[in-house]
């Protein structure tokens, strides 16, 4: 039985003053029955961390780079994020993908890195509009998976986030099949390559403008492992439903 994950994603917003959230979140859920995350910017990974010790939320990063140290202005390492009390790391996230140019190769590298340090890497793909109109919804999805993912994943070291770019802070979700065609292919994929044990146990999340009123029908669908949620995460009150839904 694998079990479910609340992943909030802040993206780029939070402030020393949001960590309040933070603390709220861990009242209003106490101990639940599914695994929470927050992916914080990486100026209050460490301030969240303590805020969430004890409470049943881990924090996570949003980026990592692919080298371990050296000159790389702006950058942070996976060795950094885990130094800051970080325990997970979104990466390849199609906003990055987008502003960044950030290819499957490149994922691919940053997952390494971030296993080498001991985090959970949620590794994101996902269709844009026009390639699903031009039905290659599975194609992209196979190859963004085939490259992006290094081999010897686990459960432990992976979750995969499928978050269609056009569903993406638009508040537009694709129909329960739709998400459930794509769960069961990123299922398979998994199994077909890493073996039934780990293809089977390895987290497949939906993201895309999930919130408190489709979060419980999303989760009912088949290998819909919980969500990768941005908008709905930043209040602890939104959040703290989807946790419940899940
Ligand atoms: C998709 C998601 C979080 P939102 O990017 O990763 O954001 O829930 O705001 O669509």
């Amino acid at each position: 039985m694998r079990k479910k994950l609340a992943a909030g994603n802040w993206k780029m917003n939070g402030l020393q003053s949001s960590l309040g959230e933070i603390a709220a979140l861990a009242e209003l859920i106490g101990q639940p029955n599914c695994d929470v995350l927050l992916c914080t910017p990486a100026t209050l990974i460490n301030s969240a961390a303590q805020v969430a010790d004890k409470s049943a939320i881990n924090i996570g990063a949003q980026d990592c780079h692919a080298n371990e140290t050296g000159a790389h202005t702006g950058e942070i390492s996976a060795d950094m994020i885990v130094d800051a009390g970080g325990k997970y790391v979104i990466l390849g996230h199609s906003e990055r993908r987008a502003d960044h140019r950030e290819s499957d190769a490149c994922v691919r590298d940053k997952t390494r890195a971030a296993w080498a340090a001991g985090l959970t890497a949620i590794v994101c793909v996902g269709e844009t509009l026009e390639q699903r109109e031009a039905s290659n919804t599975l194609d992209i999805i196979g190859g963004q998976l085939a490259t992006s993912i290094p081999d010897k994943a686990t459960a432990e070291t992976l979750v995969v986030a499928y978050e269609p770019v056009w569903a993406i802070g638009t508040g537009l979700t694709p129909t329960l099949d739709q998400i459930g065609e794509v769960h069961d292919f990123i299922r398979a994929r998994l199994e077909r390559r890493f073996g039934e044990g780990v293809g089977r146990s390895v987290r497949v999340l939906y993201g895309g403008s999930m919130n408190p009123k489709n979060a419980a029908e999303i989760a009912t669908v088949s290998n819909v492992d919980g969500g990768l949620v941005g908008g709905a995460s930043l209040k602890a009150a939104d959040f703290a439903q989807i946790v419940d839904a899940l």
